[in-house]
């Protein structure tokens, strides 16, 4: 068959690209009403050329910035030299990441994979693997404890175990193997340990989807000892609040400044499998990465895992050059003095009106809670208006805005963001 000519004008208006995107792409999400056509650092603009503070940062993908020119220029380079080989042949970049992000987060091993979802996976099937090769578990009873209002991805097993019924509801049957249990509660994770079945507990440091859940202080630390005492493993799903989005290098940290190498290992923060994505390639690329060290990666052998991009060339170079900005620049450092001012500033702001009525959140990762019925469409209608005041965030679950500025904010521009929604808020609250 002879492929016809298909001719296509780039649509010239914002209009058109909505209009664009509504009639001949699936209508899996539901966009604010803004078409980003170019980014740089903490700014986007759409196509008319209005420039916008980007509060969302691609769900903390973007911690680096946009387009940041030393991750630019790393991916380029490389795709004007090679582009993938799979692994059915090794490549002259892959050894040298591997070297690199095992160093810079201090595991013996990674397993390379694109998306976060495909990492999640990834640590799923290693866990169970150990469950029968190491721990001992009879054949296909493992059990992996998660918690509910989790957000690990949207493949079919991950949705097994969710507890949002718009991402689970009619993509039945579901994978078994999975148990949910409160989050932010010891005492429930101790019993459901109590089963010498289980292979490991699947977490999230903070939980993003659910709102910026933060737990409390000693959660993650005492849930590793619990883990450890019960020869579980302990999975720290860190897509999203890893890689310096939180004011630490990872999550698991806590409030622990520790920039790359801490003492986490002795210190009960350091988790058996870690989950990476999103930042690590700081929104350039689709990367992502499993670490964990010998005793447990060594399950994994030839046949029993891959995909046909993970570990390609451009992602080792592009995850190199996005690592190398959050040390070099000190973006930890940064997320955690200006999370601090942000949320002092939210409080002030939550003293002079009833709109909002609570900020929470670590680092960059802060959401504030509108106050209003789950349903009503206040923070939607926020959001809106911040829009039209020159900044994108996005509501989340039961009238909560999300704020996840690009780490690479400076605080004079922080100062001009809380202004504007400052102004914005005060506004609706008339
Ligand atoms: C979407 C939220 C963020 C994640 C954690 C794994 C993944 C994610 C902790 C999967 C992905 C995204 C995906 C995005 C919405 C989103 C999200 F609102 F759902 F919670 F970031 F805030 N683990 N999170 O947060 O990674 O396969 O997408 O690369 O549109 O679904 P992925």
């Amino acid at each position: 068959m002879e492929l016809k000519e298909i001719t296509i004008q780039a649509p010239q208006t914002s209009e058109e690209a909505m209009a664009m995107e509504n009639k001949y792409g699936a209508h899996n999400y539901h966009p604010l009403p803004v078409v980003l056509d170019r980014g740089e650092g903490v700014y986007v603009w759409d196509i008319e050329g209005q420039q916008y503070f980007d509060f969302l940062s691609a769900y903390s993908a973007v911690n680096q910035g946009h387009c940041h020119p030393k991750i630019v220029a790393a991916m380029q380079a490389q795709t004007s030299k090679l582009t993938l080989t799979s692994r059915a042949f090794y490549n002259s970049n892959l050894g040298k990441y591997e070297k690199f992000v095992t160093e810079y987060f201090d595991y013996d091993k990674v397993l390379p994979m694109n998306s976060g979802a495909e990492a999640v996976e990834t640590a799923i099937k290693i866990a169970r693997k150990w469950a029968y090769d190491v721990k001992g578990v009879p054949a296909n009873a493992a059990k992996i404890i998660t918690c509910k209002q989790n957000f690990h991805g949207r493949t079919t097993t991950i949705v097994s175990f969710s507890t949002d019924v718009d991402a689970t509801g009619g993509f039945g049957p579901y994978t078994p193997g999975f148990e949910m249990i409160p989050y932010n509660d010891l005492e429930a994770l101790r019993k459901a340990l109590n089963d010498p079945n289980v292979a490991g507990f699947l977490v999230e440091p903070i939980q993003g989807e659910a709102g910026v859940i933060v737990p409390s202080e000693d959660y993650i630390t005492e849930a590793i000892k619990i883990c450890r005492s019960a020869n579980v493993l302990f999975i720290a799903d860190e897509v999203q609040t890893g890689i310096a989005r939180t004011g630490s290098l990872l999550g698991t940290c806590g409030s622990c400044s520790c920039k790359t190498n801490c003492e986490r290992k002795k210190r009960n923060k350091h988790a058996d499998i870690l989950i990476l994505g999103k930042a690590l390639s700081g929104g350039a690329y689709p990367v992502s990465a499993v670490l964990a060290d010998d005793s447990i990666m060594k399950v994994i052998h030839p046949g029993q895992h891959g995909s046909t991009f993970g570990g390609n060339p451009v992602a080792a170079e592009v995850a190199i050059a996005a690592l190398e900005v959050v040390r070099d620049e000190d973006l930890a450092e940064n997320a955690r003095i200006l999370g601090e001012k942000f949320r002092s500033a939210m409080n002030d702001l939550i003293s002079e009106t009833d709109l909002v009525s609570l900020v929470r959140g670590r680092g960059l990762l802060n959401a504030i809670v509108i106050n209003d019925t789950p349903d009503s469409s206040t923070a939607w209608d926020i959001c809106v208006k911040l829009k039209e005041n020159g900044l994108l965030a996005k509501p989340t679950h039961g009238n909560i805005i999300r704020f996840a500025p690009p780490l690479v904010m400076t605080e004079d521009q922080l100062g001009e963001c809380i202004a504007i929604i400052r102004k914005t808020i005060l506004e609706f609250s008339k």
